[in-house]
């Protein structure tokens, strides 16, 4: 039991490092139990006053008073700084509902779906309805039902990406090299009269360079009915030319060969970079080709189950990163699918 000068010192600075350290409420009244409590450690003090002599008793009592004031001082400082700092630690924690959220980033649409949509919207104001078809096709709708047998040399157009399946001895799926299969699975559900335009990727196994790519996306368009003239081919063609470029672009129809086609064209457009020049982009030609066609082969009507002497149909299949590249002035097809945010952005 403390005594002497000396104790008091000691409970004193106990006191304090033990009060310095109470991290909260429950800690703050177990020191005040400990020291100034009814059974504390300086009420103890206090208590055995009484068995001093006069003088001793005088002078210990006015210390120990004095530090049972301070202590009960301390206590109570203590208790308002915990509560402020409880307080400081919500006002830190508070959200302010009322201010507005961070700003979402806008995306954007692709320059290619932007062009696609605006070419099928061309064609369905035409009357021509969408409808689309496998990323992953058989050998036969590619090639074989298109007129291009197996070891056709016409099979070298397309440099395929063959799919890793084997059957017989054989890999019958490829990655589609155009869109034009739809032509067959659409004429093999359908009665003509038809019209319509089919959207969708096609891969290629070819170097790229400023107009190709090895995956693009084309768009397929078949129109099937009596009395269907290459007239009407390119009717159809030059409205959708001036729809999609404007009057002032030069557009030329040239004779080209495609096996399920007669006779076969190619629709090309003058160069927006060169004017006609003649330059890299448009490999010196001064044009650029954006898309094949033709009259469907009187033998794939005949195919598919179709009257040919009764119906005639035409067919087309656009290169849509072509067109965005004339609308644009986009120089080299690759920026499409680089992923360059300064590219996209843009559009
Ligand atoms: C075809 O793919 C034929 N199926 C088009 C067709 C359909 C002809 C119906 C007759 C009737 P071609 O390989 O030329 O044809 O491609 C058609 C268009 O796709 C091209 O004019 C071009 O715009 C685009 N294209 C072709 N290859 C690429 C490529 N590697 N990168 C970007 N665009 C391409």
């Amino acid at each position: 039991m403390p005594s002497d000068n000396e104790s008091l010192t000691q409970i004193e600075t106990q006191a304090r490092r033990e009060l310095d350290a109470a991290p909260d409420e429950d800690a703050l009244e177990r020191w005040r139990v400990a020291f100034l409590g009814r059974r504390g450690r300086l009420t103890l003090v206090l208590r055995s006053l009484a068995d001093l002599p006069v003088g001793e008793r005088r002078t210990l009592g006015a210390q120990a008073n004095r530090l049972k004031r301070d202590l009960e001082g301390a206590l109570q400082e203590k208790k308002a700084e915990l509560a402020r700092s409880a307080t400081d630690a919500l006002v830190e924690e508070r959200i302010d509902v009322t201010l507005p959220g961070p700003p979402l980033p806008r995306g954007r649409l692709h320059p290619t779906t932007q062009t696609l949509r605006d070419v099928l919207d061309s064609f369905v104001s035409m009357g021509f309805q969408v409808v689309e078809g496998p990323e992953i096709e058989w050998d036969h709708y590619n090639f074989e039902a298109l007129r291009i047998p197996k070891d056709h040399p016409a099979r070298d157009m397309w440099q395929t990406l063959w799919i890793d399946y084997e059957q017989d001895g054989e890999r019958p799926m490829l990655l589609r090299t155009h869109t034009s299969p739809m032509q067959i699975r659409v004429m093999e559900q359908t009665q003509p009269p038809i019209r319509v335009v089919v959207p969708g990727r096609c891969y290629r196994h070819e170097a790229t360079d400023p107009t190709h790519e090895w995956m693009m996306t084309q768009v397929e368009g078949l129109a099937v009915d009596e009395g269907i003239s290459l007239g009407d081919l390119k009717g159809t063609l030059a409205d959708f030319a001036r729809r999609i470029f404007g009057p002032d672009r030069k557009v030329a129809f040239r004779c080209d060969y495609f096996p399920f086609v007669e006779p076969g064209m190619e629709l090309r457009i003058d160069c927006f970079l060169c004017g006609g020049e003649g330059c890299r982009t448009c490999s010196r030609t001064g044009w650029i080709e954006i898309l094949g066609a033709g009259m469907v082969h009187p033998d794939i009507l005949d195919a598919v189950g179709y009257d040919s002497e009764r119906y005639t149909g035409f067919a087309f299949g656009m290169g849509v990163e072509r067109i965005a590249m004339l609308r644009h002035g986009i120089e080299d097809i690759r920026l499409f699918y680089s992923n360059d945010l300064r590219f996209l952005r843009q559009f």
